[in-house]
């Protein structure tokens, strides 16, 4: 606490490492520095640890990776006592595992919740960087970590007269802890990605009427979920040492990966047969798991993109809804993929509109709902599913400053500027955990972020050890990394869309590929190449 006859100076409380965040990411840096025998103070907006699972409540919200592989997988115990209890997990379920596993392991002491980072600035005369919080106290530590996540900075379009609406409106990344009770109500959603496409069958099934206001159609893969039998959680428990290293070696951290063939190969009919089989089993793996070339090569690509195509006609009874949800023009997973369940037949039910707002555009919101250049559509709950500000967006808010006073912001106005998404050049001892130029968001969220915490607590070891003060990327070694990182994206179709993976979705946003997409095992190797070799690309003094 800061004590009120003492300078801020003296107020100034010392310390190893400062991290910034209670979800996966925060939760395993405080028990991993904490193993090393840093002293540590770690930060938390919300009342609670949880991150990702503690902000989006909205209805339906549930992981797209399977439960057993979503979970930490550095305590072997951990792993045998805890049961999940579907393939997929809800996000009642992970909150709820994230909260036994900050008891189990007493991490919560580590935290100050209801706490914001406001600014952190490194101070080159003493090596340390000062962290400053929205309570007005102020931290001193050699280390600043960021486990802020990476879809963390809700993003609600500007809108005209967003604040006239006369209703209640939410996004769905910062969801009331209440229930929101849709019974009886007119609901609006606007968004259809991940989230709009998880929460829509869910408020369809109580909202009086739910109107969609869809700008790009999305594609959509069942999801399945099934709840997980006795006898599949001990099939699961006795191999989970081989499935998690699997998943470490995997392209996307999953415990699946790409064919050997390529569907060009193929007969038609045989791929065709294949799809058909995979989209039975649902989930990731029926694009992931399957010929490589369905991401990466447009005439394979096809043949996914109109399998799920016929498979909208085939559910949604309106040939004309059908038709406005079927997406054209760009390939299919080059935006992040949903995983669904019952998206595509909520539509045929008699309470659901869709509109499409390329042919009847959204003009402002009113008093009494949303104004299209046909309508007002009447509502009394308005949901903003319309995404997040990505990867940089929850460091950009922060007040980050580095040598010379320099912000990061600025640094990065014309894009992310990184070395392997870890660390920025002019941020000496300040770590991202899934950080721009890094696998991120294009593999499983929890085997991302244990590859990096494990690394960065090697690394600071590595650095006590040999008596090291200062690590930061090297000039070369930076800019390589990100002319790597663009190359890598600039092959593949992923670019070929306006998506949140490019910035696209944030107005002024510099169009430029955020994630790493060499493959998750391939970009582990790497690090650990560049760890081998003393660290090769950072300059340690
Ligand atoms: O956000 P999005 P999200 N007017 O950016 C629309 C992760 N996630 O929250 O495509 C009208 O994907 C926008 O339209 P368009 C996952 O990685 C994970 O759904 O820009 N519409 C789009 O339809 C995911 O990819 C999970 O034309 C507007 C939607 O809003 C990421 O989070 C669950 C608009 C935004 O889609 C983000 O997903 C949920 C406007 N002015 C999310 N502005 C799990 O694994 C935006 N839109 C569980």
């Amino acid at each position: 606490m800061t004590h009120p006859n003492k300078s801020a100076k003296e107020n100034t409380e010392h310390i190893d490492a400062a991290v910034i965040g209670a979800g996966f990411a925060g939760l395993y840096a405080v028990y991993k520095l904490r193993e090393l025998g840093l002293t540590l103070r770690a930060f938390e907006k919300g009342t609670d640890v949880g991150g990702t699972w503690y902000w989006n409540r909205y209805p339906g919200a549930s992981s797209d990776s399977e439960s057993w592989v979503y979970s930490f997988s550095f305590s072997e115990e951990l792993e045998q006592d805890w049961t999940w209890s579907k393939r997929f997990p809800e996000q009642p379920e992970i909150l709820h595992y994230l909260q036994h596993v900050a008891d189990r392991f007493d991490l919560r002491t580590a935290f100050q919740f209801e706490t914001s980072v406001t600014n952190a600035a490194y101070d080159e005369s003493t090596n340390r960087w000062l962290v400053t919080t929205d309570r007005g106290e102020r931290f001193s530590a050699t280390y600043l970590v960021t486990a802020v996540g990476c879809l963390s900075a809700a993003q609600v379009p500007d809108i005209s007269g967003r604040e006239k609406f006369q209703g209640l409106s939410y996004h769905t990344g910062e969801w009331p802890h209440e229930t929101i009770d849709f019974n009886g109500k007119r609901v609006g959603v606007i968004g259809t990605g991940s989230s709009g496409i998880q929460a829509i069958p869910v408020i369809a099934k109580t909202a009086k009427h739910l109107t969609v206001f869809q700008r790009t159609p999305n594609f959509s893969v069942p999801s399945r979920n099934t709840a997980l039998s006795a006898e599949r959680v001990g099939e699961i428990k006795r191999n989970i040492k081989d499935i998690r290293e699997f998943c470490r070696w995997s392209t996307i951290g999953q415990p699946y990966d790409f064919k050997q063939e390529e569907a060009l190969q193929l007969k038609p009919e045989a791929v065709e047969e294949q799809l058909e089989s995979d989209w039975q089993k649902g989930g990731f793996e029926w694009m992931f798991g399957s010929y490589s070339d369905l991401v990466f090569n447009k005439e394979a690509n096809d043949l996914a993109a109109d399998f799920v195509r016929n498979k909208i006609r085939s559910v949604v009874s309106d040939p004309k809804t059908a038709e406005r949800l079927i997406p054209q023009g760009y390939p299919i997973a080059s935006k992040r993929l949903p995983l669904d369940q019952g998206y595509f037949e909520t539509f045929n039910r008699d309470n659901v509109t869709l509109v499409d707002l390329r042919e009847t555009p959204i003009e402002s919101i009113v008093e009494r709902g949303v104004q299209t250049n046909e309508t007002v559509h009447e509502l009394d709950v308005l949901v903003f599913a319309t995404g997040f500000d990505a990867l940089t967006g929850p460091l950009t808010r922060i007040d980050i400053r580095g040598r010379d006073g320099q912000s990061l912001k600025e640094k990065w106005s014309h894009g992310p500027s990184t070395y392997l998404g870890v660390a920025s050049r002019g941020f000496p001892n300040m770590f991202m955990i899934t950080g721009p130029g890094s696998p991120s968001v294009l593999g499983n969220m929890p085997t991302s972020i244990e590859q990096h915490v494990d690394w960065i607590c090697d690394c600071i070891t590595h650095m006590r050890e040999a008596g090291t003060t200062t690590i930061e990327p090297d000039a070369k070694a930076e800019e390589t990394w990100g002319a790597h990182v663009q190359e890598l994206a600039n092959d593949t179709l992923f670019v070929q869309v306006d998506s949140w993976y490019l910035g696209a979705n944030i107005p002024g946003k510099p169009r430029v590929f955020l994630p790493y997409i060499g493959g998750f095992g391939a970009y582990r190797t790497l690090c650990n190449k560049v760890a081998e070799k003393g660290y090769e690309g950072f300059a340690l003094n």
